[in-house]
């Protein structure tokens, strides 16, 4: 009975310890434990017919066989089909009655060019449910929404999905070097293999493909927007043309960052003057032959004249000359330019936040129809928490996009467990009221000003790299993932965008759910917290930006921590108000109105827009220093809260996640108690305050904190910030 034991002992690991190293992402199709359900399913969907004229369809119904064989245990039978329209039919049926199809018809017109149905069209107790589209990529897509019903464990019955994207462009953008370093990368080497292509082409590139279509994103920015021209060269453009044709059936279009000295570093010209007429026609030129070989190229990203990088101004001209120029040399295409807006210069003697407002609103209706100002959520620099930048509506002749950033630069790396959907809705949902109540972020760059193109976009730096799981912390696959559903649908919530993720990569088990839920939709503000509270922001460690900093001064005023938090005998906080920088002046009413007035402004953002005495009085009774003490506190007790949560799943998930999401953990406890000793003793330097009762006695003294130094940090740039 020997055998038998044995056998037993493999079903029992093979259900509870299958390895999982989470390459397959959530995209996992793990055979369904419940088996009445499974039945359920598999009745339904045991045929499907459909075309096969196309990559992208044969995506489709590939990704649908491996998806239902592996959910449900059983091979799908597909037959082929020649549809009138892109569809894809799960059931019996090999077409549909005329007057469904007809009704179908009338839905699909609202749904452009990617949007898809899923409705359940089963008839007289046969079950019969229709994917279809305007287009083979809406198809796609409808088979990702599909195949989420069932991984999700939703009821297929009287199924009625209509969803289209609300954003054109819906691009990841990768700040990868050509020797495969990725700036702010955390998760391992880029995953472009530029050195072996255009030959060898990884089976990678399809999975990170199908990872992005299941969400809906429709673009890659291949390279970092502190740009190199190399990529540009005839050794280059047929390597990212292999790429591009790897990407092409998931309907992802491929972009590259242009270095704006470009004509002079590898064209042989004297000058990159965007008006000089040579310029132009290089550009061009150089344009024509990236469509040559890639004729569905989506366009450029620039960042100019901004931390050092050449742009427009280097001859005396403005950002519009400089992205025109380009978007001409692109229009013909199709192609469209995302220039930057992340533009500050610390020899310009104001507030750092308020730099690209001055620079760009005066160009608001001199850019080019296929122009994108691309914007990131806040006017510094993706802190934990910043209020929207107020560019976003205050151009309204301009098409503006949003940059967030998903890989997790000012946010413990891949170290820390720090759920972003919540971050990236509240700039969504900020209303800006500058056309009246409910001028949210998402609003404006969903809606292309009058008489423009739609050439919406919404872009978030990458945080993917050659680890094995993409992301490096198991947890931070879940913010690739809540960017790509909030950028198809802004209106998502968090919470339910973090039950999808959970469900489809850990588990559908409601102890799962309700355990690991709650520790994703408190982790953001935890992580506010115990780094940068009520407002305070760029007060991390200089260079690699990992851990405390709020003593980094000596450099370039701009880069320090001190010009931020401005901490002194009197008080801390930035004063923004018309005493101060009045960078408030930037907002629409009634925004400045409620920041500026000490009442009304939300205690997230006080020391953001408010320089305050330490007993100032807040909200809360206490004063400002005992406030700021406990926040940190709070955050280090909130992270030490989901240590025993997590330890409780240790049977309920795989043990190689178990281990590495709880290593971590300890990580993360530890750096956010660091975080909490660093600040506090540094500010309690200038308060001279005693330290709060509830807050724990610092481990170790300042001096401590202050010498000590991280070596390797990945994804540290050669810039000495
Ligand atoms: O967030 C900062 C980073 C730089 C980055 C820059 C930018 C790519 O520290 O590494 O450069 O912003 O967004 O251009």
């Amino acid at each position: 009975m020997r055998w038998l034991r044995v056998a037993a002992l493999c079903l029992v690991l093979g259900a509870f310890a299958r390895a999982e190293d989470g390459y397959r992402l959530w995209l996992r199709y793990d055979l369904i434990g419940d088996e009445a359900l499974r039945a359920d399913y598999r009745a339904a969907t045991q045929e499907v017919s459909a075309a096969d004229s196309s990559a992208t369809l044969r995506a489709a119904r590939d990704e649908l066989a491996t998806g239902l064989a592996g959910l449900l245990g059983q091979p799908v039978t597909f037959s082929k089909t020649e549809n009138p329209q892109a569809t894809l039919l799960v059931g019996p049926a090999r077409s549909l009655p005329a007057k469904i199809a007809d009704g179908l018809k009338a839905e699909l017109a609202r749904l452009g060019d990617e949007g898809y149905l899923l409705k359940d069209v089963s008839q007289a107790g046969q079950k019969q449910f229709v994917i279809t589209a305007n287009s083979d990529i809406g198809v796609l897509y409808g088979v990702f929404s599909f195949l989420r019903q069932i991984q999700t464990q939703r009821s297929l019955v009287g199924l009625n999905v209509a969803s289209a994207p609300a954003i054109k462009h819906r691009l990841l953008n990768h700040w990868d070097n050509l020797n495969r370093h990725v700036e702010r990368g955390y998760a391992g080497s880029s995953i472009w293999e530029w050195f072996v292509l255009p030959d060898y082409v990884t089976p990678r590139y399809r999975d990170y493909a199908r990872a992005n279509a299941s969400i809906g994103i429709n673009g890659a920015v291949l390279t970092n927007v502190n740009a190199d021209a190399t990529v540009l060269t005839p050794e280059f453009l047929p390597k990212v043309a292999a790429i591009a044709g790897a990407l092409r059936p998931y309907g992802i279009h491929v972009y590259l960052t242009a270095r704006f000295s470009a004509p002079v570093e590898i064209g042989g010209l004297k000058t990159a003057d965007p008006l000089d007429p040579a310029v132009g026609a290089w550009w061009k030129k150089q344009v024509d032959e990236i469509y040559r070989l890639i004729p569905d190229f989506g366009g450029f990203l620039v960042k100019a004249n901004s931390e050092g990088q050449p742009g427009p101004q280097s001859y005396g001209r403005n950002h519009a000359d400089g992205a025109n120029m380009l978007a001409d040399a692109l229009a013909p295409h199709g192609g469209i330019v995302m220039w930057r807006a992340f533009v500050y210069d610390n020899n310009v003697p104001d507030d750092r936040a308020k730099q690209a407002y001055n620079e760009f609103k005066p160009l608001d209706g001199k850019f080019r129809d296929n122009v994108v100002i691309q914007i990131k959520n806040g006017p510094i620099d993706f802190m934990p928490r910043e209020p929207f930048h107020p560019l976003f509506g205050a151009m309204p002749s301009t098409t503006l996009g949003l940059e967030l950033q998903i890989t997790q630069e000012y946010l413990g790396a891949s170290t820390h467990l720090v759920y972003l959907g919540p971050l990236f809705k509240e700039c969504l949902a900020s209303d800006t009221f500058t056309q009246g109540p409910g001028s949210t972020v998402a609003k404006i760059i969903e809606t292309p000003p009058a008489g423009r193109s739609n050439h919406s976009v919404i872009a978030g730096v990458s945080n993917i790299g050659t680890d094995r799981n993409w992301t490096g912390h198991p947890m931070a696959a879940a913010n690739w993932y809540a960017f790509g559903r909030l950028a198809w649908n802004p209106a998502l919530e968090p919470a339910a965008i973090s039950e999808e993720w959970i469900r489809q990569t850990f588990s559908n088990t409601s102890k799962v759910i309700d355990t690991l839920q709650p520790i994703l939709l408190s982790s953001r503000e935890a992580a506010v917290n115990y780094s940068m509270p009520l407002g305070l922001h760029h007060i991390m460690a200089e260079g690699h930006h990992y851990g405390p900093g709020p003593w980094v001064s000596g450099i370039r005023a701009d880069w320090t921590a001190t010009y931020y938090h401005r901490a002194d005998a009197q008080g801390i906080g930035f004063d923004r108000t018309k005493s101060g920088s009045n960078a408030l002046a930037q907002y629409s009413e009634p925004v400045r109105e409620k920041w500026e007035n000490l009442a009304t402004c939300p205690d997230e953002f006080l020391l953001w827009f408010h320089h305050l005495p330490w007993d100032y009085k807040m909200r809360s009774g206490r004063t400002l220093w005992d406030e700021i003490c406990l926040h940190y506190q709070h955050g280090v007790d909130t992270v030490r809260s989901w240590q025993p949560s997590w330890q409780s799943l240790k049977n309920d998930v795989d043990q190689e996640r178990f281990y590495h999401v709880s290593a971590l953990l300890t990580r993360q406890e530890r750096e956010a108690r660091e975080w909490r000793d660093a600040c506090i003793q540094y500010f309690e330097t200038f308060s001279k305050r005693p330290i709060p009762e509830g807050v724990e006695k610092p481990e170790h003294p300042l001096s401590y904190y202050e010498t000590l130094r991280r070596h390797y940090v990945p994804g540290t740039t050669n810039a000495s910030k």
